[in-house]
């Protein structure tokens, strides 16, 4: 059973527009593309996301992190709903939104299988700054920093901000040892140093491919003794030109055939695995820069091949 929650709230991006992705990936068709491979959807509606106060510009300067306040509050009411829907024995498909959102689902799940839990981050960009490093002040680009509880390297409001988002995480911090990429092409230079052996870069996908790098890191996630696996897709892994519906887009990312194979590989491998997936993330579907919703759209057939949806059914 797969339980939909959107999480509407782009505050903590680099632009604004990634509020209206929830819906542009319901419209795309994704709870009849679910029911199609008989899988049973139930959509829990959004989460409370508070973008009042008439934001309609990212603000350019601020002294701590940027809307920390209304990030926090629409992290919590989203943790609650993913954390109902991991009791409910279902997975929970978040739909973003801004990437700062995985936070809360994966530190729900984090609660429930402290142990057990590794993440898949596929994505253009390795988010794992702290506001120490982050050259844009944007928490969406430091959720996986957030999510090991590493030092906010900073002083002043910034650093009490994000003291407090740590304690909102909670005490279950996720291992380094547990967390791989997939996709990148667009680190700073602290996030060079952070990432190491479980990233599977654009450069290794142009050398060995989709099959044998995504092998690799199932097979790096089964030896670190894992038995869950949140996966957090982020849209700008795709190449713009196939998904230009994004604030975040790289050139020179997954080909639409690169990105199939490896939805339906993932799938394929942890039928095979004792690593089961627990939760998935679809974030940074911006409608305002999409063309026709194609963005949406490849989302949504991403996420069937990776329920398992194959060309001979
Ligand atoms: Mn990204």
């Amino acid at each position: 059973m797969v339980q939909v929650i959107g999480a509407p709230f782009d505050l903590c991006g680099l632009r604004l527009g990634s509020r209206l992705g929830p819906d542009a990936l319901r419209l795309a068709g994704l709870v009849p593309a679910l029911e199609a491979l008989e899988i049973s959807v139930l959509d829990r509606g959004n989460c409370r996301s508070d973008l009042s106060g008439k934001i309609t510009e990212p603000e350019v300067r601020c002294d701590g992190l940027r809307n920390f306040d209304r990030l926090v509050d629409c992290a919590d009411d989203l943790r609650r709903m993913v954390g109902e829907c991991l009791d409910e024995s279902a997975v929970p498909v978040v739909l973003g939104g801004d990437h700062s959102l995985a936070m809360a689902g994966i530190s729900a799940a984090l609660e429930r299988m402290p142990e057990d839990l590794a993440v898949l981050w596929i994505d253009a960009h390795a988010d794992v700054n702290t506001p120490g490093t982050s050259q844009t002040g944007n928490v969406h680009g430091m959720p996986l920093a957030a999510l090991w509880g590493l030092p906010s390297g900073t002083s002043g409001l910034a650093h009490e901000q994000w003291e407090q988002l740590l304690h909102s995480i909670g005490r279950n911090a996720l291992s380094p040892n547990r967390t791989c990429w997939y996709g990148l092409r667009d680190l700073d230079p602290a996030e060079q140093k952070r990432v190491r052996a479980s990233a599977v870069t654009m450069h290794e996908i142009d050398r060995v491919g989709v099959e044998q790098s995504i092998s690799r890191l199932i097979q790096w996630v089964e030896a670190s003794g894992a038995k869950g696996l949140w996966v957090s897709f982020d849209v700008d892994v795709l190449d713009p030109i196939l998904a230009p519906g994004t604030g975040t887009a790289v050139r020179g990312g997954l080909t639409y055939r690169e990105g199939h194979l490896l939805a339906e590989l993932l799938h394929e491998q942890l039928q095979a695995s004792e690593v089961k997936m627990v939760g998935l993330d679809v974030v940074e579907t911006n409608p305002l820069f999409d063309r026709n919703n194609e963005t949406a759209k490849v989302a949504v057939e991403w996420i069937a091949s990776l329920f398992g949806k194959t060309i001979l059914g």
